[in-house]
């Protein structure tokens, strides 16, 4: 005999983080299509040759790794939730993992010609370094057998840490006061993110505490053995990156801090001694204003409004 088939009740919710995540993903919804993005090209063209590449790639890196979160990520963590509830909240963040991966093409068609955008796809599909680090959390996703907790932590890894080498470059140029609405796409994916990550590492936890004290051992092994090797191979990314502009040790720096904090929404401790004071205070005016609300569980958010979406202009990134 088969199982009756459960229509989801929103009035008998089983765990309030996965209502109050809903609410607040509804309520700080986008789309790139609002972002005057043309305002930003009079900044572009004061840009260097070196420069502009360095924009255009870090933004094939990013849409690389949304990509991979809206095709593979949400619909891997999908087979192991614990309510119905927590299907919707991730059903909600797949669809705004697509709207990220698409906001990058919005940039590339305002920003750069046809052949520059196909050069850049064409980079993003074969460069060594942005491949491995794709290619490894895809097979921890993709594997039917593999432990739901990896997954998640795969999840947490990738979107509280990978992403933040190319978050840098418009954090950057955000708190010099250039390309203002470049940076308002990041701010209001980076809001997404920190949303994204507290509540996928709020899943793991619930799971996590549950463990016997060596299960616990062995997956915090696994989990720093992981780590690290993502970090090692983000060292070469980086370089590959950064090089030219001189960012290098700075971006390195960033990527450490945001790896502790990807810890953090696991319930870890942290592995690298890097803290906010350490980071680029230039970049952390930029990101301070994006990452008010990870104590949004308490509802203490920055009460972000749609309407300040919509026209953006200088003075609203006065530091
Ligand atoms: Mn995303
Ligand atoms: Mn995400």
């Amino acid at each position: 005999m088969t199982e009756n088939y459960k229509a989801i009740n929103w009035n008998a919710i089983d765990d309030q983080i996965d209502k109050a995540t809903w609410e607040k993903l509804t309520e700080q919804f986008w789309l790139d299509t609002r972002i005057p993005l043309s305002n930003d090209l009079s900044d572009w063209r004061e840009l260097d040759d070196d420069h502009k590449w360095v924009v255009a790639h870090v933004f094939g890196g990013l849409t690389l790794l949304d990509t991979l979160q809206s095709q593979e990520g949400m619909a891997s963590l999908r087979h192991d939730v614990k309510t119905q509830h927590e299907t919707a909240v991730l059903n909600n963040i797949q669809f705004m993992e697509s709207v990220h991966a698409k906001s990058y093409s919005s940039i590339f068609s305002t920003l750069n010609t046809p052949d520059e955008i196909e050069e850049v796809f064409n980079w993003t599909d074969t460069e060594e370094f942005l491949q491995n680090k794709a290619i490894k959390i895809e097979s921890i996703y993709s594997d039917p057998l593999m432990d739901p907790l990896k997954k998640k932590i795969a999840s947490v890894f990738l979107e509280t840490f990978l992403f933040y080498s190319g978050f840098y470059t418009p954090l950057y140029y955000l708190g010099h006061n250039k390309l203002a609405n470049v940076a308002e796409i990041i701010k209001l994916i980076l809001r997404d993110e920190s949303v994204h990550g507290t509540y996928i590492g709020y899943k793991f936890q619930v799971s996590f505490n549950q463990l016997d004290d060596s299960k616990k051992q062995e997956l915090k092994d696994w989990m720093y053995d992981f780590l690290y090797q993502l970090y090692s191979n983000e060292e070469n990314y980086t370089h590959m990156l950064y090089d030219q502009t001189g960012w290098t040790e700075d971006v390195l720096t960033f990527i450490r801090y945001n790896a502790n904090k990807a810890l953090m929404n696991l319930g870890q401790d942290p592995l690298f001694p890097d803290t906010a004071e350490n980071v680029n205070p230039v970049v952390m005016n930029g990101i301070s204003t994006t990452t008010a609300n990870h104590d949004f569980f308490s509802q203490v958010g920055n009460g972000y409004l749609l309407g300040n979406v919509e026209a953006m202009n200088d003075s609203d990134y006065d530091i």
